[in-house]
């Protein structure tokens, strides 16, 4: 099994969780010739016995249909469903809130073509330029927290968003904030949230795969050494 990805971290995860052995293949965001094979233009990609998914959502549903006995990503259908729900939340919601903050330093971490190309999809989507975006971002984070209340509300009860033990729902929010811990040194979350110590908890999985990633502040200061 192999993945295509620059930052495929909720598959990743899913992998880890189905006990499934695998192989990255890092993609600059530019390259799109390397997974024209594909047929679309975005990673993660998954080839599994001669098959390819692409998006991590259907991947995960993939991984769930194809190793039914395997530990579950959803815990049933029910639990698949409301999943969903919540990687929409997460793209619509969460994404476009926490870009604001990170952009500026995301930018800093990739090369010129990586650069130019985030740049132009970002405020396309976003329809404000990159220093718009930027001028705002002490209130955006600020927002981004409010917005994770449901998430917090949730965390104050139970270990993981899944209950006792990490889902894929679990995956899909600690995907973004390593995105950010990651591409930027800026705070997004308080020590004291409740979602912090989550995070540490999901960084710890797997013989601890998310903290072996280093974070930005910990590139800085080996490069520095
Ligand atoms: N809904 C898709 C989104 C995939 C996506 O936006 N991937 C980003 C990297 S995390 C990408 O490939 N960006 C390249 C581009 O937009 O050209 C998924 O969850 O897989």
């Amino acid at each position: 099994m192999t993945i295509a990805a620059s930052a495929p971290i909720p598959t990743r995860l899913a992998l880890h969780h189905k006990g499934l052995p695998f192989a990255v293949h890092p993609v600059a965001v530019s390259d799109k010739a390397t997974i024209g094979f594909s047929g679309q233009n975005k990673v993660p990609i998954l080839k599994h016995d001669g098959r390819v998914i692409a998006d991590s959502w259907v991947i995960a549903l993939y991984l769930e249909k194809e190793f039914p006995d395997r530990p579950s990503l959803f815990g049933g259908e029910t639990g698949a469903t409301l999943t969903h729900v919540f990687n929409v939340w997460t793209d619509r919601e969460l994404v476009p809130a926490l870009i604001p903050y990170l952009m500026r330093e995301v930018l800093d971490c990739v090369n010129e073509a990586d650069g130019a190309h985030l740049r132009g999809h970002i405020e396309g989507a976003m329809k404000k330029s990159l220093e718009e975006l930027t001028a705002g971002r002490e209130q955006a984070v600020l927002t981004f927290r409010r917005k994770l209340q449901p998430a917090r509300k949730a965390l104050e009860k139970t270990a993981f968003l899944g209950g006792a033990a990490p889902t894929y729902a679990d995956y899909i929010l600690f995907g973004l904030l390593q995105w950010a811990r990651v591409t930027s040194s800026a705070k997004v979350l308080e020590d004291t949230d409740v979602i912090a110590s989550w995070f540490d908890r999901v960084l710890g999985l797997y013989d601890g795969v998310g903290r072996k990633e280093l974070s930005r502040a910990e590139r800085m200061k080996e490069t520095a050494a």
